[in-house]
């Protein structure tokens, strides 16, 4: 159902060790692509019309600090979803993409562990004209999402639109996730990693986009006439702690069968 290119060549692998992250294009096939996409329609339907269950999950972008009062006003009129996480706990209709194997070899191969956890899948929306920004931070120990005290952890953004400056893809410093750790925990503001401008990652529907939890990165406001939804997904290296005020928010939806069977699709055989 969902097609794949070759999982990781070795340029692929040099590319995000040098880089801190990779595109891989065309991984997701155009019809599981149309039922993610309708399935996050739903989902955001379900947080706009108030759905008992979705609202604990969601965070709406009138609550956002750092959007403008009319940004906040346009989108409290259609209590517009800028955020929604555990996703396997709202909809089954996302289970295919989590325990897709071919992703979890990928993400172990990269990892260069065949022990790995789920972590979280969540949506990210940014609408048309009213999508706020995203500053920029890195996920490693600086994430209000999910962040550990190992940084033996990939996020993944599946767009389910295309993403290119207009509409506020994601942007990264290329190489910034080698800083030393005390300049990039200070966000010390001098040229990061090997580039001294950001990147912006355009990508379309389909394609996978995986970063290093160390690499700066953020996006910018959607003022486009098109929406931008991301798709993200977190899986890490088996047994990592998180600092406790955010351990709510680990593990949903972990006990899936598919993800374990992805899961154990990667332990050595005995
Ligand atoms: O979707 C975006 O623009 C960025 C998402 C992001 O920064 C993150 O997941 O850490």
């Amino acid at each position: 159902m969902i097609s794949h290119n070759r999982i990781l060549c070795a340029s692929e692998g040099i590319q995000f060790s040098t880089q801190g992250f990779l595109i891989k294009k065309n991984f997701i096939s155009p019809d599981s692509i149309s039922r993610l996409q309708r399935a996050a329609e739903k989902l955001e339907q379900r947080a706009c019309d108030n759905d008992s269950t979705v609202i604990p999950y969601t965070t709406y972008i009138h609550q956002l600090p750092w959007v403008t009062t009319e940004t906040s006003l346009h989108a409290k009129k259609r209590n517009t979803p800028y955020f929604i996480e555990g996703i396997p706990l709202l909809s089954r209709s996302f289970d295919s993409l989590i325990s897709l194997k071919c992703l979890w070899e990928m993400a172990s191969r990269l990892l260069q562990n065949r022990q790995l956890s789920y972590h979280n899948t969540c949506l990210l929306f940014k609408p048309a004209y009213i999508g706020p920004k995203v500053q920029w931070h890195r996920d490693f120990m600086r994430n209000n999402i999910l962040s550990f005290t190992s940084s033996r952890f990939l996020r993944i953004f599946i767009p389910l639109d295309r993403f290119d400056q207009h509409n506020g893809a994601p942007m990264v410093y290329p190489g910034s996730h080698r800083i030393p750790e005390r300049a990039a925990f200070l966000r010390l503001k001098h040229r990061y990693g090997t580039h001294p401008f950001p990147h912006t990652l355009s990508c379309s529907p389909g394609d996978i986009v995986i970063i290093n939890p160390k690499i700066r990165h953020g996006s910018g406001p959607n003022r486009s006439a098109r929406n931008r939804t991301n798709l993200l997904l977190q899986l890490g290296t088996y047994g990592m702690t998180v600092p406790g005020s955010q351990s709510r928010e680990l593990w949903f939806g972990m006990d899936r069968t598919g993800i374990k069977a992805a899961q154990s699709s990667l332990l050595p055989a005995a």
